[in-house]
């Protein structure tokens, strides 16, 4: 086997010894006891009390009673799977960082996407930034990139982190509402606190629905810092971008998609590595050299500040792929200890003060959640060797040798041994700090909306109407008429139209404040500007008793060579029968599939489709239009289009003969979403 091969087999090789297969195999306790019954507890008498003495039924209660270990404060809804990354070419001008060397080092990696506000049970297309936290098992260590689907963030300093999220949590009185912004509190600390200006414009944009987490980008907020092997410091952003496009749901379709399905993005996710369809992401960087780190219209240690892409370019260094799911989300996605002060050599912090009040908060996190030892948890553990004279704790799992458990020792020739800078061992950048000590925010941090304002500009007409509806709908659950008014005055700050707007769907005028006068806008940040692919995207397949067989066969091939995903949709679950009479397997009836599961729908129907049939397709496809989505349709199916009033609209594609139609039918799920149907 080769060098590359063993390297990326080694994260799944260290956790074969830990996973245990249980299929075909005898009942034991945790005691290694065989257990002859596990129905009955040990009682006196058939119908007699139950004795303490029964050992095999109090262990398997007391761990019952312990299966949960508190869920993440923040992030807790989430969801991982496992992936390689591997670097286009050596990085070694910018970093040493081991994983950043070689193109044929495949770094095991864990990705764990996740919603912020939301509790384990929260739906998953409730509007929310969603988390991208990405842990690299490289030869020199664990490095964590614990980012957002979102470049920037709500404020600038970790201390008022609690606040932020006591704001944005349901409100403890009630408890309301689960997993969404859309309440008093959370706009009443938006708007009692400007530097989240810009932040709120990102939330309420499209971003914060995706249509998938393989359509996500993700990014590392904080700006870090790059070190050579000559100790040349340089700034540096990280992010990731979607092979499949950067895609979104529409408003309405996410909160219906709550109903019909909660874990629509896990099961996305989990389904396409299932089935071979391994999502990919792209590593770019954006480096600043030192002498430059003043340049900027804005501090590059601010968090709720981006680096225009147009200003400074985005390298792409790499590609991650995720290719295994978890065998168990508690041992793995629930206990995996994500952390943004790890980091190896050749990655360092910056003074970003809002970095460094997550440097602390991590670790102290995990240990209350997961347990002093967690880094010892097959999930957590890195692939290369660990050595030092850490002891104890609860659940320790690994058993140190010897008698010597301190540094510096003469018993065991101070072993383990210190490791020069020189020779690959951690060496903190030495940058220079000087200053009064002071409880104070830069000058520098100052202005709120510049960004908030390019943001807006950037955005196409469709995005800029989302944002309005979306600042409508929030701020319409906000039963406080003064957060309200505060809000539309902070747009006001931003752009006098979108405040406006926005007032006029709550009866507000904004208030005659200075608006932001920048005109750049940076074409990077638009949604309208991703790339745009039919790959693994799901068509619902409408067919009815008696359907053109061979002609639809023809059709769902073509689809399917050209990447997507058909799901046949019938009366009822089970079989169907071809105008041939052969067999066709129904993946969803009526009742069990839902317009909302499916990116586009082909209405093939029969000739004579019967009442029912063309009752439940009608429903369907009044829903997938009014959500913008392509609609196809055979020869057989144009009657009820018609019907509804939809022929002759976009994105709405009649079959004439089965290989056009099948090209024009693919381009159009492409392009996914059809704008300007009203
Ligand atoms: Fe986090 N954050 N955070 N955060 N965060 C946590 O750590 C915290 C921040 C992010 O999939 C917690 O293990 C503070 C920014 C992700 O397991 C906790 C501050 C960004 C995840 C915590 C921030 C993030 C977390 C909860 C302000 C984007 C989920 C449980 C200084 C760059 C990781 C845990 C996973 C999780 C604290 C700000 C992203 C409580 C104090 C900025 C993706 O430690």
């Amino acid at each position: 086997m080769s060098e590359d091969r063993k390297n990326e087999n080694k994260k799944t090789e260290q956790l074969q010894p830990f996973v245990r297969e249980n299929f075909g195999k005898p009942l034991s306790s945790n005691e290694g006891v065989k257990i002859s019954d596990d129905e009955n507890s040990l009682n006196a008498g058939d119908r007699g009390p139950t004795l303490l003495e029964d050992f095999l039924m109090r262990e398997k209660m007391t761990h019952f009673d312990r299966e949960r270990i508190p869920e993440r404060v923040v992030h807790a809804r989430g969801y991982g799977a496992h992936g390689v990354f591997q670097v286009y070419e050596s990085q070694e001008e910018l970093t040493m960082a081991h994983f950043l060397q070689d193109p044929n080092v495949k770094t095991p990696v864990f990705l764990r996407f996740s919603e912020v506000a939301g509790s384990k049970g929260a739906n998953e297309t409730n509007r929310d930034v969603r988390g991208f936290a990405t842990k690299f098992y490289t030869e020199e260590g664990i490095f964590d990139l614990v980012g957002n689907n979102i470049p920037i963030f709500f404020i600038q300093d970790g201390i008022k982190f609690p606040d932020l999220i006591h704001a944005l949590k349901p409100e403890p009185d009630n408890e309301i509402p689960q997993g969404q912004t859309a309440h008093d509190t959370f706009w009443d600390f938006i708007t009692s606190n400007q530097e989240s200006a810009a932040m709120s414009i990102w939330i309420m944009s499209d971003r914060t629905i995706p249509r998938s987490f393989r359509m996500i980008e993700g990014f590392g907020v904080h700006t870090f810092r790059f070190v050579n092997k000559h100790g040349k410091s340089r700034f540096v952003k990280f992010h990731w971008k979607p092979l499949l496009g950067l895609h979104s749901l529409v408003w309405d379709e996410a909160q219906k998609l709550g109903g019909a399905d909660p874990d629509f993005h896990r099961r996305d996710l989990w389904e396409n590595i299932e089935a071979g369809n391994f999502p990919e992401w792209e590593l770019g960087v954006q480096v600043i050299e030192e002498e430059e780190e003043f340049k900027f219209t804005f501090d590059i240690l601010d968090a709720t500040k981006l680096w225009p892409e147009e200003i400074v370019p985005v390298r792409i260094i790499g590609k991650m792929t995720l290719n295994r799911n978890v065998d168990n989300v508690f041992a793995e996605t629930e206990q995996v200890a994500l952390h943004p002060g790890n980091i190896v050599r050749g990655i360092d912090f910056t003074n970003d003060p809002l970095l460094q009040g997550r440097l602390f908060s991590y670790t102290d996190t995990q240990v209350y959640r997961v347990g002093t030892n967690f880094q010892q948890l097959p999930i957590n553990r890195p692939v290369c060797p660990v050595h030092n004279n850490q002891r104890d704790g609860d659940a320790r799992y690994v058993i140190d040798k010897g008698k010597v458990a301190y540094h510096k020792n003469s018993l065991a020739d101070n072993t383990p041994f210190t490791v020069p800078g020189t020779e690959g061992g951690f060496v903190t950048y030495p940058s220079l700090v000087n200053g009064y000590k002071v409880r104070a925010t830069a000058p520098s941090f100052q202005d709120h909306y510049s960004q908030a304002k390019l943001f807006w500009n950037s955005m196409s007409e469709v995005e800029k109407h989302h944002i309005i509806d979306a600042y409508s709908f929030e701020l319409g659950k906000v039963n406080s008429i003064e957060v309200r008014q505060k809000l539309v005055d902070m747009l006001a700050h931003i752009d006098r139209v979108l405040a406006v707007r926005v007032g006029e769907n709550l009866t507000l005028q904004p208030a005659d404040v200075p608006e932001s006068p920048v005109t750049d806008s940076s074409p990077a940040l638009s949604m309208a500007n991703t790339r745009f692919l039919p790959n693994t995207l799901k068509v619902g397949v409408m067919v009815d008793e008696g359907f053109k067989g061979d002609e639809t066969r023809r059709i769902l091939e073509q689809l399917i060579r050209s990447g997507l995903k058909p799901v046949i949709v019938s009366v009822r679950n089970g079989m169907i029968r071809d105008d041939k009479g052969e067999q066709w397997t129904v993946n969803a009836s009526f009742l069990t599939g839902s317009p909302l599961l499916y990116d586009g729908l082909y209405l093939v129907g029969s000739d004579n489709a019967d009442p029912y049939f063309n009752n439940r397709a009608r429903a369907f496809i009044v829903e997938s239009y009014n959500h913008f989505k392509p609609i196809g349709s055979s020869p057989s199916g144009e009657k009820l289009l018609r019907e509804l009033g939809v022929v002759g609209k976009p994105g709405v594609i009649i079959q004439h003969s089965p290989d056009s139609f099948s090209k024009e039918f693919t381009e159009a799920m492409a392009k996914q979403r059809f704008w300007d149907r009203y």
